[in-house]
């Protein structure tokens, strides 16, 4: 195709499956340059046959690149994004950073592709619990008006990075030996293995997390401020792949079949769900899909028009990169 893409953080877990997407999709840039840390800078990367080398963020600038896409943190896409726009390049960053910036759309594109119309250079990445909610959330509010949700997401340790990953393999291995005495916690505040932390991300001081008000905030962004939605986050000792537990109040009444069939007509969603077969989500059968699966549907009979969900997807695919790469092909359709 002809377009000149860089990936700034190419060497972190969403970086890499950005990369692994591009291969499987075939989406091939008429030129790729990978930027990363000076910890990685000169290492080489294989992509479709070709041995690309990574530069250094700080030293390389991004001269003559049409898009460039940023699995990078909040400090460094702040710093950095803002210097690829400048010169030209269109921005996609996965950081919570632009977020909520007025002039910046926070596209999923099942939910509000058309977004894509008005940025204004940067286009954001929602953050991964979020991005899994709205999905199903939209199509529900669309047919039947969401009023309130309530949110508790079991959060798997890849969200938080590679470090995280080891970490809560080593200290399985510690706990299973009995060796409870020598974990280690570094990601974490406490230790994850065979554990469930009720924290991702910062308090703030209202008391919840940021990774909660990302929930409020984004959700509201993308689908409408009217939909009032309380979360509660919790890291849980998975590898990979978030589950959501959510019970949606809505302003019409429906049936449980109608919105079954609802959500499985939906784009980017597949719903499991048979009780009898013992049939229903699991991050581990999530892993490595795009498709964000839905199960568990019943109504909630404590309230006239509620229906609780389990809503499992892949962080580091539909949750961060598959989204992005998602955003890169609906830009490149306008180019
Ligand atoms: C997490 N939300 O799972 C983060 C990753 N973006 O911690």
């Amino acid at each position: 195709l002809n377009y000149k893409l860089g990936i700034v953080g190419a060497t972190g877990l969403v970086g890499n499956k950005i990369l692994e997407i591009l291969e499987e999709k075939e989406v091939k840039p008429k030129e790729l340059r990978l930027f990363a840390s000076s910890r990685s800078a000169g290492n080489y990367v294989d992509f479709m046959g070709d041995k690309l080398k990574i530069e250094d963020i700080k030293k390389e600038p991004f001269d003559n690149l049409d898009i460039v896409m940023f699995a990078t943190s909040s400090d460094i896409s702040r710093e950095l994004v803002p210097q690829a726009v400048k010169k030209g390049a269109i921005a996609i960053d996965n950081s919570s950073y632009f977020r909520l910036h007025e002039d910046v759309p926070l596209v999923v594109p099942e939910v509000n592709v058309k977004e894509l119309e008005h940025h204004n250079g940067i286009v954001a990445n929602p953050n991964c619990s979020t991005i899994q909610l709205v999905v199903p959330l939209k199509v529900i509010d669309e047919y039947y008006s969401v009023k309130r949700v309530i949110v508790n997401t079991y959060q798997a340790v890849s969200g938080s990075g590679k470090n995280a990953i080891d970490e809560l393999k080593k200290n399985s291995l510690l706990e299973l030996s009995g060796l409870r005495d020598s974990v280690k916690c570094d990601a974490y505040p406490k230790n994850i293995a065979f554990n469930c932390l009720p924290h991702v991300d910062d308090f703030t001081e209202s008391r919840y997390t940021k990774e909660e008000l990302k929930m409020i905030n984004e959700t509201k962004k993308i689908i409408s401020p009217n939909i009032e939605i309380s979360p509660t986050c919790i890291r849980v000792a998975t590898l990979n792949g978030h589950g959501e537990s959510v019970n949606i109040e809505t302003n019409k009444g429906f049936s449980r079949d109608e919105l079954t069939e609802l959500l499985s007509k939906a784009k980017g969603i597949t719903v499991v769900d048979d009780p009898e077969s013992l049939s229903y989500p699991t991050p581990i059968e999530n892993d490595n899909r795009d498709e964000i699966l839905v199960g568990r549907i019943r109504k909630d009979s404590t309230i006239e028009n509620g229906v609780n969900l389990w809503i499992t997807a892949d962080n580091l695919r539909k949750g961060a990169a598959t989204n992005a790469v998602q955003i890169l092909e609906n830009l490149l359709k306008k180019c």
